[in-house]
């Protein structure tokens, strides 16, 4: 018989001689946040969360009606235990302080509640993304200052996929393992342990619409890609998917490999990419390193970006070592 989520971080505890249970208590209400959000997107609209909420996010997105109820959710869920000092989300301009009558942790919790969300009301695969930051010593009210750490801080990083199934997949900085849930009995199981990413690849993935936009060093790898095994291509042919959610994307490239762009483009110059680094980059990048993979700004390792805002945004390039390390390549020598 597989194992439990929750026999899975009782064992993972047991692992940590003096482990105050708090880690284990704030994954085990992520965990129902994450089953409460399925619950939700499953039923979609049998009852009414789908389309516009009519309002628009910091970023001056519109948010969906799924958006404004699954942060809701992953609120609700997370702030009453006493494990957390405070969160940020994608969806709140600030940040959410633990409120008064609930005892205050020693965790920070940011999340996307819903990424990829454009893809809702479609009935296409979206997810959930969340990282968990230590909050630093002494601080009883954390503000936005507090949350700027390097992705290389984080304690614990993961994502739900809403997708044909529903699934849990998380890193504590010891591999990653992944769960499906088993709806008959409402648990998360372990399927999928120890995933890693294969170093090579035949797939990649970017937004092939903005191309006009991207750097040389872009051009230069997907123009390859592209010839394939003709002149001025690779040794190997490439396929391409684009599901525009990000969650799908680095499933796939967790399950057999894939290389995932969306790079610095000159669309809107003054934006550094289209990814959020505190809610969507770093998570991922924990996960797709500690399954073997490799991630990085093109220029940097993401994990190493000193965050300068709750709400920054970040060149991605993450997936297959060897395919990641050749556009890292290329943009060193400029092309
Ligand atoms: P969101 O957080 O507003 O949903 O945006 C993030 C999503 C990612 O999941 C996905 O990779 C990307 O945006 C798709 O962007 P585009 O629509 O430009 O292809
Ligand atoms: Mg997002």
């Amino acid at each position: 018989m597989s194992k439990s989520l929750v026999q899975f971080i009782i064992e993972e505890q047991r692992r940590m001689p003096g482990a105050s249970g708090d880690f284990s208590g704030l994954l085990s209400d992520i965990e129902v946040a994450c089953k409460r959000i399925a619950h939700a997107v499953n039923k979609g609209a049998l009852i009414g969360v789908l389309g516009s909420a009519g309002s628009e996010n910091v970023q001056g997105e519109t948010q969906k009606k799924l958006d404004v109820i699954t942060n809701d959710i992953f609120i609700e869920s997370n702030e009453w235990a006493g494990h957390l000092a405070a969160m940020a989300s994608e969806e709140m301009d600030d940040v959410y302080p633990i409120p008064a009558q609930y005892p205050k942790g020693k965790y920070l919790l940011t999340f996307d509640p819903l990424d990829g969300s454009s893809n809702i009301d479609v009935n296409i695969s979206v997810g959930t993304i969340f990282s968990i930051l230590r909050c630093p010593d002494g601080v009883t009210n954390p503000t936005a200052e507090d949350f700027l750490q390097p992705g290389t801080k984080q304690v614990c990083a993961g994502y739900a996929l809403y997708g044909p199934a529903t699934m849990l997949v998380i890193t504590s900085g010891h591999g990653v393992n992944g769960f499906t849930l088993d709806s008959d009995i409402g648990e998360f199981m372990l399927t999928h342990p120890q995933m890693t990413i294969p170093a090579d690849t035949q797939e990649f993935a970017i937004n092939m619409s903005n191309q006009r936009f991207w750097e040389a060093p872009v051009q230069r790898y997907i123009d390859e890609c592209m010839k394939g095994k003709t002149p001025g291509g690779r040794e190997k042919n490439f396929n391409m998917r684009w599901v525009a959610s990000m969650v799908a994307e680095v499933h796939r490239i967790l399950t057999r490999g894939g290389i995932f762009m969306y790079p610095f483009d000159t669309k809107e110059p003054g934006k550094a990419g289209k990814l959020r680094l505190l809610y969507e980059a770093n998570p991922m990048s924990f996960i797709v390193e500690q399954a073997g993979g490799m991630s990085s700004t093109g220029r940097e390792r993401i994990m190493e970006v000193q965050p300068n805002g709750l709400h920054q945004r970040v060149p991605v390039i993450l997936g297959s070592k060897n395919e990641v390390e050749r556009v890292v390549e290329y943009h060193k020598k400029g092309a």
